[in-house]
């Protein structure tokens, strides 16, 4: 099998102190860069957001972040201003390792659409060309980690076990938003998806 390891959104805004913090996000930086030797193919995301992206919750009159709002697509949680293209908080945490990257795939660039997933917009249907990337270098084993467990990292997850690749998710090296129940609910569907939990 050819491995790849996808580093899912180590970006500044979910760190402690970002715009949309995720306790603990960079706690796992170190441990991160620590098992990028191990594999062939390192990806890295980024969540790429223009100014007033429809998942902002400031895009919304009256509506308040971490409430949810019905899209055309289906329900959307509405987030902080968060990761805006250029923003320095839309920068990878300065910590992490990226140099070693063979890809960079940034996500979320729709304003009309949100991207959780490194394969597909929230739409379910439009392709971010990851899995293409993937196939035409032959790579059918993936080990994901980062941020956040239930959201970008649980997208990706369940989208790589469907697409039929080998999919791992390194508990330790990822961290969760949590709300209302969602990491256990991510966690649920992941088993249930065939993800391996390492
Ligand atoms: C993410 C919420 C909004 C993530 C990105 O990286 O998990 N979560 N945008
Ligand atoms: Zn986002």
């Amino acid at each position: 099998m050819t491995a790849a390891l996808l580093v899912i959104d180590m970006q500044v805004d979910f760190c402690p102190g970002g715009a949309l913090a995720v306790a603990e996000g960079d706690q796992i930086v170190q441990g991160i860069n620590a098992l990028m030797p191990d594999f062939g193919v390192v990806l890295l995301t980024q969540d790429w957001h223009p100014a007033h992206h429809s998942s902002f919750a400031s895009s919304h009159p009256g509506a308040v972040p971490f409430s949810e709002m019905q899209m055309p697509y289906g329900p959307q949680t509405l987030w902080p201003d968060h990761c805006v293209q250029g923003s320095p908080g839309a920068a990878f945490h300065p910590g992490l390792n990226t140099t070693r990257a063979d890809l960079i795939i940034r996500k979320g660039m729709n304003p009309a659409i949100d991207s959780y997933s490194a394969f597909f917009e929230n739409d379910r249907t439009t392709p971010t060309g990851l899995e293409g990337y993937l196939r035409t270098r032959g790579i059918d084993a993936l080990t994901l980690v980062g941020l956040a467990t239930d959201y970008c990292v649980n997208y990706s997850a369940l989208d790589s076990a469907r697409l039929g690749f080998a999919t791992t998710l390194r508990t330790d090296l990822a961290r969760a938003i949590d709300l209302d129940g969602s990491l256990a609910a991510a966690m649920k569907g992941m088993q249930a998806a065939g993800v391996q939990m390492a």
